[in-house]
């Protein structure tokens, strides 16, 4: 009921102002003061260039303060993210040139053209020549871009060299896995179904020999510094979005519909470490797609790390097939029966 009553205040209120307006307009008009409206005039030619200058000075004010801290001046750390940020650069001097051109012209013409008696005004209907010429250079301008954006678009989503390495990225609410293929190089086969939180957290159908060697992480994924990674997206329940900011990636991670892109890292989080003076700095993937109430939380992290650190920890990783048939692992003590009979009992939820 407030609510209503706050809504019809407010409408009350500019209602009034709006007939107050109004009804100054017309005394004015019926007084004749024709000097006030002159004045004001002045005044608001005066505003139009005051705008312009406190704008610009806004603008130099905020990117001296700001811009030190964006990504965009800490660097790309990907192959692909330094063509991504000299397609920015580009597109942001083009659109720049044409920003300040553009409303320096607006504003000055509306303080130099205010209304003067001793002035008339030169109408012209149409001008071909004009017309052909603010339609042709903005179609260049912008064919250009977008073909330089096309041609790296199929570049990122194409095929990768054949030396790069694949992981598997499912999000879920409200986190990350990750699969990668182990020895055989070949990831089994999933059945959504299959699905069990506590051993088979993206479903992989046991039956097939490739499944085997899956190795499944959460939250950190590995990847090799200088080496071509494929991610295949996908997703466990909504449609989330794989963020990669400093690599320059975004993908959505669709239900059923498996999207990829690769990258090649060109820092190890090590080197990022020092290059960015930041101790804790960690490449983050985070959600790019508002995906629930723990949509905020939904981060994960990348170590970029070198092919010896990587075969290090991936000889460290278990198959999942031992985790999720404790039984079946060679190097395991023969305690796991009890272990068995829990995952019966969780398989039934
Ligand atoms: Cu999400």
């Amino acid at each position: 009921m407030s609510l209503y009553l706050s809504v019809a205040i407010i409408v009350f209120i500019f209602v009034v102002i709006f007939q107050i307006a109004k009804a100054s307009e017309y005394v004015s008009i019926l007084k004749g003061e024709e000097a006030s409206r002159q004045q004001n005039n002045k005044i608001n030619g005066f505003l139009m260039v005051a705008f312009l200058v406190l704008g610009f000075i806004g603008i130099y004010v905020c990117n001296k303060a700001y811009y030190g801290k964006t990504q965009l001046a800490q660097g790309a750390a990907s192959v692909q993210g330094e063509k991504v940020d000299e397609m920015l650069f580009v597109t942001l001097i083009i659109t720049g040139i044409v920003f300040v051109i553009t409303q320096v012209l607006l504003f000055w013409f509306a303080y130099k053209y205010q209304e003067d008696k001793n002035r008339k005004v030169f109408f012209f209907a149409h001008s071909t020549k004009l017309e052909l010429i603010w339609t042709a250079i903005p179609a260049i301008a912008l064919t250009v871009l977008v073909v330089f954006g096309l041609r790296n678009w199929f570049f990122f989503t194409g095929e990768p060299p054949k030396n790069a390495m694949v992981v598997e990225v499912t999000g879920k609410q409200f986190g990350w896995i990750f699969r990668y293929p182990g020895k055989d190089a070949v990831f089994g086969k999933k059945y959504y179904k299959n699905i069990d939180p506590a051993t088979n957290s993206v479903g992989i159908i046991w039956d097939d020999t490739y499944s085997k060697d899956d190795i499944l992480t959460e939250q950190t994924m590995y990847v090799v510094k200088g080496k071509p990674v494929k991610l295949i997206l996908g997703s466990r329940d909504v449609i989330h979005d794989v963020g990669l900011t400093h690599f320059r990636l975004k993908m959505d991670a669709v239900p059923g519909i498996p999207t990829t892109m690769w990258f090649t890292p060109i820092y190890t989080t090590k080197e990022m470490r020092e290059k960015t003076g930041n101790p804790n700095f960690a490449y983050e993937i985070s959600c790019d797609q508002m995906c629930g109430n723990g949509h905020y939380s939904m981060k994960g992290v990348i170590e970029v790390v070198d092919q010896e650190e990587y075969d290090l920890w991936m000889a460290k990783q278990k198959p999942q097939y031992f985790t999720a048939f404790p039984e079946k692992d060679p190097s395991a003590v023969p305690v796991v029966k009890a272990d068995s009979t829990t995952k019966v009992t969780t398989a039934k939820m």
